[in-house]
């Protein structure tokens, strides 16, 4: 082999891998969908990979908030309709495991993440659901929140997070309605009803503003993620969008939104409202929110209680493997 060989294919290695990239770069440009098989440079398929699994863990956590009022709903139909949030919740938690595991994660790995703490999910998931009307206001606020951040991603550049977003986006719709409706129902009830709501309402509101993420010049994947057109508005841009559709909805529930300084600015076109308390965010994010350690050893513990479950699926996958190989 002369020496000029491997200097050759390194050229050509590099001289394709800039082919990759001006093709990547124009699919991108094109407003074209990336696909699994496509290239993709590392540093978009890490980004996804954080972001979708960030996404699963918090449905999957998320689960947890209103779980614990399944068996003290106060009808045999709320009951019915919270059973199925939930399950939508562990449904929307599989498809986004299976959109990152097209990227090369297994879900064994995700889930190692998940309940060792390495790995993040959304900060609204640590406060607790002490009434009621905690499932009217996450409903409300937090699938709300959801929604206006989620409507954006089915158009992500990605295409198996964007098509999983389209049927994800549908659900939070139904489960945001369900959520205004017992707020609706409690709030023109009895004045300790509408009182409850309203407590509620003034302990959800902050955290859902915080579902956004931190403010867009203290934001650092933001404009990268935006560049690549996985995200396609800006963190404050959403929860200014967000308020805005609050707004009016909490007229109609007869409730107020708790905050004194909370007017619509014509000169700006964009909502005034009173600093949110990072700190607090920052806490959570730090593991150190009301519920943070709870929720992650509920996991763990449903994770090592549900071990026999994933060993008897294993053992029958591989009884199943051994007749179709007889049979073959
Ligand atoms: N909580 O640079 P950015 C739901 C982290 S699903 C925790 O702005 P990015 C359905 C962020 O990861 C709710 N961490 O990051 C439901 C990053 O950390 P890293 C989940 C947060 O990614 C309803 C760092 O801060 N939705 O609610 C939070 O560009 C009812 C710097 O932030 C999604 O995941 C936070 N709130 O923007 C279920 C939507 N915010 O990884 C049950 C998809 C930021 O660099 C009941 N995700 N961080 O260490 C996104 O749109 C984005 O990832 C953002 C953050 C907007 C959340």
């Amino acid at each position: 082999m002369t020496l000029t060989a491997p200097d050759a294919s390194a050229r050509i290695d590099a001289e394709q891998e800039a082919e990759l990239q001006a093709r990547f770069d124009a699919l991108i440009e094109a407003d074209q969908r990336i696909e699994p098989r496509d290239w993709m440079p590392d540093a978009y398929r890490k980004t996804l990979i954080r972001q979708i699994s960030q996404h699963a863990h918090s449905e999957i956590i998320g689960m947890q908030p209103e779980g614990n009022w399944i068996s003290r709903a106060p009808s045999l139909k709320r009951k019915a309709i919270l059973m199925a949030k939930v399950q939508d919740e562990a449904g929307h938690g599989l498809y986004l495991y299976s959109a990152a595991q097209t990227l090369g994660i297994s879900r064994d790995e995700m889930t190692e993440q998940l309940i060792t703490s390495r790995a993040r999910y959304s900060s609204i998931f640590n406060y607790p659901t002490p009434t009621w009307a905690d499932m009217g206001a996450i409903g409300w606020l937090v699938d709300g929140a959801a929604i206006c951040n989620q409507v954006p991603l089915c158009r992500a550049s990605y295409g198996p997070y964007g098509r999983a977003m389209v049927r994800i986006c549908k659900e939070e719709s139904f489960h945001q309605r369900q959520g205004f409706e017992i707020l609706l129902e409690l709030s023109q009830g009895t004045p300790e009803q509408h009182a409850m709501a309203q407590e509620s309402v003034d302990r959800w509101y902050w955290p859902a503003l915080m579902m956004f993420g931190p403010p867009d010049d203290e934001s650092p994947n933001s404009a990268q993620s935006m560049a690549w057109k996985i995200k396609r508005f800006s963190n404050d841009e959403l929860r200014q969008r967000f308020v805005g559709m609050l707004v009016p909805q909490a007229e109609v529930l007869g409730l107020t939104l708790p905050d004194p300084n909370l007017r619509w600015n014509e000169e700006r076109q964009a909502w005034d409202m009173s600093e949110i308390d990072w700190t607090e965010f920052n806490e959570v994010l730090a593991g150190r929110g009301p519920a943070n350690a709870q929720r992650i050893q509920h996991r763990r513990d449903a994770h090592e209680e549900g071990a026999w479950v994933r060993e008897a699926a294993a053992a029958y996958a591989e009884k199943q493997a051994a007749r179709e190989r007889v049979a073959a």
